[in-house]
C-alpha cells in the first residue's frame, strides 16, 4: 500500500482551509486538516515543499513510523507549522487505514466509550439581554453546554462577540484589525453576566467562558473566585500558558475549573499542567497537536491525572479536523466536552461529512475511515483570500495578547 500522490488543497468557502489528500496505489484516499488560522500558506508550503516529496513511495500503513520520521527527521522540533503539517499526514493515514479495514477510525482506537459526543456552542452578545437571547437559542437547539461571551461596557469590541452569531469568525481583515482591552472593565462586568444567565437558566445548563489569554495569574484567580457562585464548567485560557507553573497561583485561589491548550502543539506544552493537575480540561485538538497519534498520547497522559479532553472546535478547524476529533472523543475514557462552532453551508458543501448533530451531541457516523472528504471541484470555486486574526492593545496603546 504505497503512497503515490499527496495534494495540498487551499480553499476559502467563507474562510480559508488547508487540506492534505493522500492517494495510495491501491486506490485509497485519505484527508487531513492542515489549517493554521492567519498563517495558512506557511503550512501549505511546509507540506508541498518539504513533506510531500518524502511521502511518495512510503508505505501508507506505517502511521507511527511516518509520524516519527517527520517529527524526528525534521531535526527542528514542535511549533504550530510543523505540527499542523505532521497532523495532516497522520490524520490522512488514519483515514486510509480505516477505509482499508472497512471500519470507522474510532473502532481502531478501541471502540465506543459513549453514545454521543457532548458539544458546546457559543452564545454571545453585545449586552446581557442579547446574551440571554442567544443562550435561549442554544437551549432551544438542545445544547447541554453553552459558552457565554458578553460585550464589556466602555470597550468598542470584545473577544467572542460578533454580529454573525452562529458562524462567528475572528479572522476578519486582509490586515489585522485592532481591538482594545481593559482588564479592569472586564473583571468588573463578567460576574454580573453569569449571575443573570444562572438566574434565567437554572443550575443544570453547563456554562463556560473564554478569557482568551488576557489576564495575569492573580487576576485570573480573582475572576475564578468571583465566578464560583455560578459553577462554571470551565474558565478557558485565563492566562497565556507559556509559563506552565503560573497556573499554580490560580489553582491556590479558586475551584473554578480551568481549560487550556487550543494553541498548544505537543504534549510538552502541557506536560507540567497535566502532571501537576493544574488544569481540568486539555483543549488540544487534532490539527494543531500532531494528529490523532499525538493527540491520543496527550489524552492518555491527561487520563492519568484527572484531566479530561475539551478539544478546540472553532470554525477555523475544518470539518476534516472535526471528523477526526469526534473519532477520538467517542473512544477515549476521559472525554470532557467538544467545542462545536457550525460551519457555513459552503464549507459543508466543500467537505461532505458523515458526522451529525442531534440533541446536544455530535455523532461521528459509521463510515469507514473518518467519514469526511474534500470535494476538490467545489473547493476550486473558492480561491484563497488572505485573512488575519485581530491584534489587541490596552487603552494606553500597549500591545496585549488577543
Ligand atoms: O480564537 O480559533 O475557543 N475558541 C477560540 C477561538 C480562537 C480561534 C483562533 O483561530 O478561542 O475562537
Ligand atoms: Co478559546
Amino acid at each position: 500500500m504505497k503512497i503515490v500522490d499527496a495534494r495540498v488543497i487551499v480553499t476559502c468557502p467563507g474562510r480559508n482551509f488547508v487540506t492534505l489528500k493522500i492517494v495510495t496505489d491501491d486506490g485509497f484516499t485519505g484527508v487531513g486538516d492542515a489549517t493554521l488560522n492567519g498563517r495558512e500558506l506557511a503550512v501549505a508550503s511546509y507540506l508541498s515543499d518539504h513533506v510531500v516529496p518524502l511521502l511518495i513511495g512510503r508505505d501508507a500503513a506505517r502511521i507511527e513510523d511516518t509520524w516519527q520520521y517527520l517529527y524526528k527527521g525534521a531535526y527542528w522540533r514542535r511549533g504550530p507549522v510543523t505540527m499542523s503539517a505532521i497532523a495532516a499526514v497522520d490524520t490522512a493515514l488514519w483515514d486510509i487505514k480505516g477505509k482499508q479495514a472497512g471500519m470507522p477510525v474510532y473502532q481502531m482506537l478501541g471502540g465506543r466509550s459513549r453514545e454521543g459526543v457532548t458539544v458546546y456552542g457559543h452564545a454571545n452578545g453585545a449586552t446581557v439581554d442579547d446574551v440571554l437571547a442567544e443562550v435561549e437559542r442554544y437551549v432551544g437547539m438542545s445544547y447541554r453546554a453553552v459558552r457565554v461571551q458578553c460585550g464589556v461596557p466602555g470597550l468598542a469590541t470584545t473577544y467572542g462577540v460578533s454580529t454573525d452569531k452562529l458562524f462567528y469568525e475572528p479572522a476578519d481583515g486582509t490586515l489585522p484589525s485592532q481591538t482594545q482591552w481593559s482588564t479592569e472593565r472586564y473583571l468588573a462586568h463578567v460576574p454580573g453576566v453569569f449571575a443573570r444567565v444562572r438566574e434565567e437558566f437554572g443550575p443544570h445548563l453547563r456554562l463556560l467562558h473564554d478569557v482568551h489569554h488576557r489576564l495575569t495569574p492573580i487576576e485570573a484567580a480573582r475572576l475564578g473566585k468571583s465566578l464560583e457562585p455560578y459553577a462554571l464548567t470551565w474558565m478557558e485560557d485565563p492566562v497565556p500558558a507559556e509559563l506552565q507553573e503560573g497556573f499554580r497561583l490560580i489553582r491556590q485561589h479558586t475551584v473554578t475549573p480551568i481549560a487550556v491548550g487550543e494553541v498548544f502543539n505537543s504534549v510538552w506544552d502541557c506536560q507540567q499542567l497535566i502532571a501537576e493537575q493544574l488544569i481540568d480540561y486539555i483543549r488540544t485538538t487534532v490539527v494543531h497537536a500532531g494528529g490523532i497519534t499525538h493527540l491520543r498520547r496527550i489524552f492518555d497522559l491527561a487520563a492519568l491525572h484527572h484531566v479530561r479532553s475539551g478539544s478546540h472546535g472553532a470554525t477555523d478547524l475544518s470539518p476534516v479536523c472535526m471528523a477526526a476529533a469526534l473519532q477520538l472523543d467517542v473512544s477515549i475514557p476521559n472525554f470532557g466536552l467538544q467545542e462545536y462552532m457550525r460551519h457555513t453551508d459552503d464549507t459543508d458543501r466543500v467537505f461532505p461529512h458523515a458526522y451529525r448533530y442531534a440533541d446536544g451531541y455530535l455523532h461521528p457516523g459509521e463510515e469507514p475511515g473518518l467519514g469526511v472528504d474534500i470535494d476538490e471541484k467545489a473547493a476550486a470555486e473558492f480561491p484563497y483570500a488572505p485573512a488575519y486574526l485581530p491584534v489587541n492593545r490596552l487603552e494606553d496603546g500597549t500591545m496585549h495578547s488577543w
